[in-house]
């Protein structure tokens, strides 16, 4: 496959480096000059920006996190004046002030190159038609990735999330060759696909381009069996810049950074240290030519692992493995820490279990409860409900030789779990306080 721009993303190791380096220096003479929070926090350590003579100085500049965003909402961290920014967007806002994000024309034309980038590079050609499924809105999915795969010459369908049986209709009759959306919408899709009788294996549907939340191996597997489709991978969050960080090629072994954009760090979640090259640890982002919304060392909470060995795609930068844990979403259950990815990767590899759950956590008697409600295939539900006990025991134990704790496990008719046609909520949490 050809990569989209050569130039960069096969660019000599060293020369990235240099590269980086140069853009970092100008990053934080513009964030300094420009933004009072970042000039008072480099103050206040003492630093200046020409003190950042080796990339290894990041390490001197303080991290970002949602916090800081949020006490300076809307605008605080804007670097140009509001005439210069073309666009907004913003986090959905669901647990407090939504984070405000603002683009120059500059900073889409990045964008756009940058998407147009992972869509090319998860095997988008001019002559496909790629149908939007995520939310045209304040949420970075939508506009991110539909500028970036028009740049690459196909031809987008702007859809947007929800209206799922109309989704299925233009798949059938526009002959989309690409769907665009969070893996777990993709699932959904494919479910009210096979109600309404649509044999998918017929459709000229041959790529996902899935982003924006975990999608575990069992449910690429299951996506790609049901769309009969390429599941590719994709990374972004909103506070960088949204989709455009970095994604699968198709050799499928990592997601590339756009490392001449994004200079990324991996380090220890807890105390913040920078982590051996090769260790999984927290991912920080500096995006390193952002013009209206510049971020210095960004606590993304997403876990992951960097490596910079050669691909066979023959780009050079480096790759990410796939997010499947936050640090925040780690759930403490009885003194227990659990990931729900841990639950899942227990529980998609049980036969006839659909990849739709929902963990609900209780507090009886000062105690924690969890029970996790799963789905079990249609053709395998009437069976199991002859023996449901010795099922849901059999689901219990491997849970508990997994994760050490008393899960209890109730089975839920096919479809009855809440989709979505966004990211997917897979926590309930009704402890007080929560
Ligand atoms: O989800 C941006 C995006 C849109 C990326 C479309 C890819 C495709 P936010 O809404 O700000 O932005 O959410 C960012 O979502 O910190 C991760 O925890 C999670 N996330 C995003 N992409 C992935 C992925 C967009 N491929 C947060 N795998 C991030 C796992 C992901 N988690």
């Amino acid at each position: 496959m050809p990569i989209w721009n050569a130039e960069y993303e096969s660019m000599e190791r060293p020369l990235l480096r240099e590269l980086q380096l140069r853009r970092l220096q100008a990053m934080v003479s513009w964030t300094y000059e420009r933004v009072e929070h970042y000039r008072r926090a480099l103050d206040a350590l003492g630093l200046k920006p020409r003190d950042i003579k080796r990339l290894e100085d990041i390490e001197r500049l303080p991290f970002t996190d949602k916090q800081t965003m949020r006490e300076t909402y809307p605008f605080g961290l804007f670097a140009v004046p509001l005439d210069e920014v073309v666009r907004i967007h913003s986090s959905s806002g669901t647990t407090g002030k939504p984070i405000v994000v603002g683009y120059t024309k500059g900073d889409l034309a990045t964008w756009t190159e940058l998407t147009a980038r992972i869509a090319s590079a998860a095997g988008v050609v001019r002559s496909d038609i790629a149908q939007m499924a995520f939310g045209y809105g304040m949420f970075t999915g939508g506009f991110g990735m539909h500028y970036g795969l028009e740049r690459t010459g196909a031809t987008m369908i702007p859809a947007s999330a929800g209206n799922t049986e109309r989704h299925i209709m233009m798949m059938q009759d526009f002959g989309t060759t690409v769907l665009v959306s969070t893996p777990s919408y993709a699932l959904y899709i494919a479910e009210v696909g096979e109600k309404m009788g649509v044999d998918f294996s017929q459709l000229p549907l041959r790529l996902g381009l899935f982003g924006a939340e975990p999608c575990s191996e069992a449910a690429r597997r299951e996506i790609e069996n049901k769309l009969q489709i390429r599941v590719t991978d994709n990374y972004g969050l909103s506070e960088v810049m949204g989709p455009g960080v970095s994604g699968e090629c198709e050799c499928q072994c990592g997601l590339h950074l756009n490392e001449d954009h994004f200079l990324c760090e991996i380090v220890d979640p807890i105390t913040g240290e920078t982590l051996s090259p090769g260790e999984m640890g927290e991912l920080v982002i500096t995006p390193l030519t952002k013009e209206a919304f510049p971020v210095l060392r960004y606590r993304t909470h997403d876990l992951t692992r960097i490596s910079s060995e050669p691909c066979e795609c023959g780009r050079t930068l480096a790759r990410m493995e796939k997010v499947r844990q936050r640090t925040d979403d780690m759930l403490i259950i009885r003194g227990v820490n659990v990931f729900p990815s841990q639950i899942e990767d227990v529980v998609f590899k049980i036969e006839g279990v659909r990849p739709h759950y929902l963990i609900v956590l209780d507090r009886k008697h000062g105690l924690d409860d969890i029970e996790l409600r799963i789905e079990v295939a249609e053709e395998v539900f009437s069976d199991i409900m002859a023996d449901m006990l010795a099922f849901t025991r059999h689901v219990s134990e491997r849970l508990h030789s997994v994760l050490g704790l008393n899960v209890k496990v109730t089975l839920v008719e096919p479809g009855s779990i809440e989709r979505s046609a966004g990211k997917a909520k897979r926590v309930l949490d009704r402890r007080e306080g929560c």
